[in-house]
């Protein structure tokens, strides 16, 4: 893909004591979309953020939002969430059987669907429904939990989805720090999920780790 690669921040990831100011730093620097993680303690072992976060910032930002669904049976939650034109919705394969249902319903407020794969789950699954898809959420870590290893055959996996879809959003999840944002979009992901290991990592600000992230990610 010839257009640079686009920011995520994982909102997980956050200062949430200081949320307001974060937010405002992350629209100053003209980030792209805000990556909000849904969990439900069943498909993944954790719970995160919910329904009155999303509706918060859907009221309080203009960056689109990027809803990952860790969630069992998102086909039963959709209705839940406040989302629409310009926000992307994602889930897993893995959540549903009604992998084309799901999609059509994000489709059908205005939104741009994507589907997420689990490190285990082949590229294979995606024939029958990537025409009708924006993108696919290739996870590099197990979901569930910010602080995670990259899956190393990640890279592959990104490489050979680029080769088979050259026009496609692939977004990255898990452990995008400055090293493997590089092999990353090498490998051809063009939006990059950004949590502890990136944009949130201590030993800088937001500022200084997103302007280097944006170098490795060109
Ligand atoms: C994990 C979740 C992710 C993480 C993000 C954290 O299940 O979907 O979005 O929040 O990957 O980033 P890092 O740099 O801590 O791995
Ligand atoms: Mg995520």
């Amino acid at each position: 893909m010839s257009q640079k690669g686009k920011l995520a921040p994982s909102m997980m990831c956050a200062d949430f004591l200081n949320l307001e100011k974060e937010l405002r730093v992350l629209e100053a620097l003209d980030i792209e979309y805000l990556h909000i993680d849904i969990m439900d303690g069943r498909f993944v072992p954790n719970i995160t953020l919910g329904t009155d976060y999303v509706k918060k910032m859907k009221e309080n930002t203009h960056i689109p939002l990027d809803i990952h669904l860790m969630v069992q049976r998102p086909e039963e939650k959709l209705d839940w969430f406040e989302f629409g034109a310009g926000d992307y919705v994602s889930f897993h394969y893995e959540a549903t059987k009604h992998v084309h249902k799901v999609i059509q319903a994000i489709k059908s407020r205005g939104a741009k669907a994507m589907l997420a794969i689990n490190p285990g789950t082949p590229l294979s699954v995606l024939e029958e429904v990537v025409d009708d898809l924006d993108g696919v959420l290739v996870m590099s870590v197990n979901p569930g939990f910010a602080g995670q290893k990259l899956v190393p055959q990640s890279l592959d996996k990104i490489r050979r989805l680029r080769a088979m879809y050259p026009q496609l959003d692939i977004e990255v999840d898990g452990n995008v720090n400055f090293e493997n944002a590089v092999k990353m979009r090498e490998a051809g992901a063009n939006i990059f999920v950004s949590g502890t290991s990136g944009i949130f990592e201590k030993s800088g600000t937001l500022e200084s780790n997103a302007e280097k992230l944006r170098k490795c990610i060109e």
